[in-house]
């Protein structure tokens, strides 16, 4: 990286689109700027950069802000070549962002109505989750990670999601979302996970993050009910 190189990540320490962003940037050893925004009251800089969403995480390289967790990551990786992100081939690259969108439009709202005991009833809810969860289980089976030997786009976006999120948030409503007899390989790949140095110093601190998810269980509670 050049010296004059300007880089700043606008997040929030407990979302996990942030999370899957320091990710990357740890695995890159890219040294950034980090700007802890306050979601309820939402920075100028925040509204500037990305004035139609208003969302974290924002990066900004050299002036330039990019927008989307996942597009972050590409765009991470193809500035910074090393330690690669995505896979290198086609097809490969293609499903893993398949997965991705996958994990963010289906599996992710899945979890939320588990979370927030949707109208078919929260026993209905959690098998709806399980269901979906289950292709991530056979996307892992037989592997270290879900980009192979190291972790990779895939990790980011399922670790981010899953064990330092929706698991987190599941355990303080009682529910045991992936059982170790019915996800032995996502288990497996969460001990992994955990084992890592990238992760464990980008992942959300988690007794703090279990308060904050259940300060933030009520106020979620009524946005989801205002959206359907
Ligand atoms: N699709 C976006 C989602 C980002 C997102 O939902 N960020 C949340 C924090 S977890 C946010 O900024 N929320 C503020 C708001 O909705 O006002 C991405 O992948 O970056």
């Amino acid at each position: 990286m050049e010296k004059e190189e300007e880089v700043r990540l606008l997040g929030f320490w407990a979302s996990p689109f942030t999370c899957r962003v320091k990710m990357a940037l740890k695995l890159k050893g890219v040294p950034y700027e980090y700007l802890e925004e306050d979601l309820m009251n939402k920075s100028p800089l925040l509204l500037e950069l990305n004035p139609v969403h208003k969302k974290v995480p924002v990066l900004v390289h050299n002036g330039k802000p990019i927008l989307e967790s996942n597009l972050i990551l590409e765009y991470i990786d193809q500035t910074w070549t090393n330690n690669p992100i995505l896979p290198q081939d086609p097809y490969d690259k293609a499903m893993a962002r398949l997965l991705a969108k996958f994990v963010d439009e289906q599996v992710a709202p899945a979890g939320f109505r588990s979370l927030v005991k949707a109208e078919k009833g929260i026993e209905v809810a959690i098998e709806e989750a399980r269901e979906l969860i289950m292709f991530l289980e056979k996307e892992v089976t037989g592997k270290d990670f879900y980009g192979g030997k190291t972790i990779g786009f895939l990790d980011m976006i399922v670790g981010s999601m899953i064990p330092y999120c929706g698991v987190r948030a599941w355990e303080f409503m009682g529910i045991d979302m992936i059982p170790e007899e019915k996800f032995p390989a996502l288990n497996r790949w969460i001990k992994k996970l955990n084992e890592g140095e990238i992760v464990r110093e980008c992942v959300p601190p988690r007794e703090e993050h279990i308060k904050h998810l259940k300060r933030n269980e009520e106020r979620v509670k009524s946005a989801y009910k205002r959206q359907t």
